[in-house]
């Protein structure tokens, strides 16, 4: 991950001086000191997997983990979750101010898409790759789910689930599952989509527990109680391992479902 810690600096770093200081440092700020980068991580051990070289896919992870900090940014704002706290630290829009935190988000998820073009400009290979994660990102995934948290007041165990696969799982989903677009191997394809929607579902569920006193409303956890969200979590956790038991190559994925399983973070 440190080539990828490397590669995303860079990124940051070829933009010129032309733009408000203020606005790069409250990108930078976003995206260091870094989160978990699980989704990256997820992008290099699919690649691994399917046998994709890693510079090959070096775009679809940096645009991914754009996208995903953009998200955080504003989801954080007021008129989202409202959060002060941000991994510890104050909030974007808490540090910077709210214009300047949007401003930030928009520009962290323009950068993505800057990045995915010029890869595809450079290796048209990778179009459905740039295509799928713009739809993981987009009104028929992670926005989409965003927007369901707003459109009801109350839950029932669908809706909420809809909700976590849209909101938290596409994007997972867009990790593990846009190299597959490289890949000619169907049954790890296969095996990789149902992966995917495993560990994208069971990564909001934990979020929940990790979370329990938040007293979230419009969660999984709240929706259907303690009990069922950890028996939940653990069978799609079972799920996404056993998709995946019969290749030896796939040790790591198996072991990060696991570690995100019993995350405390
Ligand atoms: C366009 C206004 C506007 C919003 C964009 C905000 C938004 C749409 C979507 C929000 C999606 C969101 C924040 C989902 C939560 C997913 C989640 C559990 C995030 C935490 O992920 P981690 O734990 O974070 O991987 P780190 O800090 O490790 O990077």
């Amino acid at each position: 991950m440190n080539e990828f810690e490397k590669r995303l600096e860079a990124v940051l770093l070829s933009y010129g001086g032309d733009y408000p200081e203020k606005l790069y440092k409250a990108m930078r700020y976003a995206l260091f000191p870094a989160g978990k980068r699980i989704r990256p991580r997820l992008v290099f051990l699919s690649s691994e997997f399917l046998g994709i070289p890693f510079d090959k896919v070096v775009p679809l992870a940096l645009a991914i983990e754009l996208i995903h900090n953009y998200s955080l940014i504003h989801d954080d704002l007021p008129c989202m979750d409202n959060d002060d706290f941000r991994r510890g630290l104050p909030s974007c829009h808490k540090k910077f101010g709210e214009a300047m935190a949007l401003l930030a988000g928009d520009a962290l998820l323009n950068l993505a898409y800057e990045i995915l073009f010029e890869a595809v400009c450079r290796d048209a290979s990778l179009v459905k790759s740039a295509s799928f994660i713009a739809t993981m990102a987009g009104i028929q995934g992670m926005i989409g789910g965003q927007a369901l948290e707003f459109s009801f007041d109350t839950f029932n165990d669908d809706l909420i689930t809809q909700l976590c696969m849209k909101k938290t799982g596409a994007l997972i989903k867009a990790a593990v599952l846009s190299p597959a677009f490289l890949s000619e191997d169907y049954e790890k394809n296969a095996a990789l989509a149902v992966y995917a929607e495993s560990i994208g579902v069971a990564f909001q569920l934990q979020d929940d527990l990790i979370d329990e006193d938040k007293k979230e409303t419009k969660s999984y956890l709240h929706v259907n109680g303690k009990e069922r969200t950890v028996f939940m979590l653990n069978k799609l956790n079972e799920t996404a391992k056993n998709a995946l038991s019969k290749w030896d190559s796939a040790e790591q994925l198996i072991n990060l479902s696991d570690s995100l399983t019993n995350r405390k973070s």
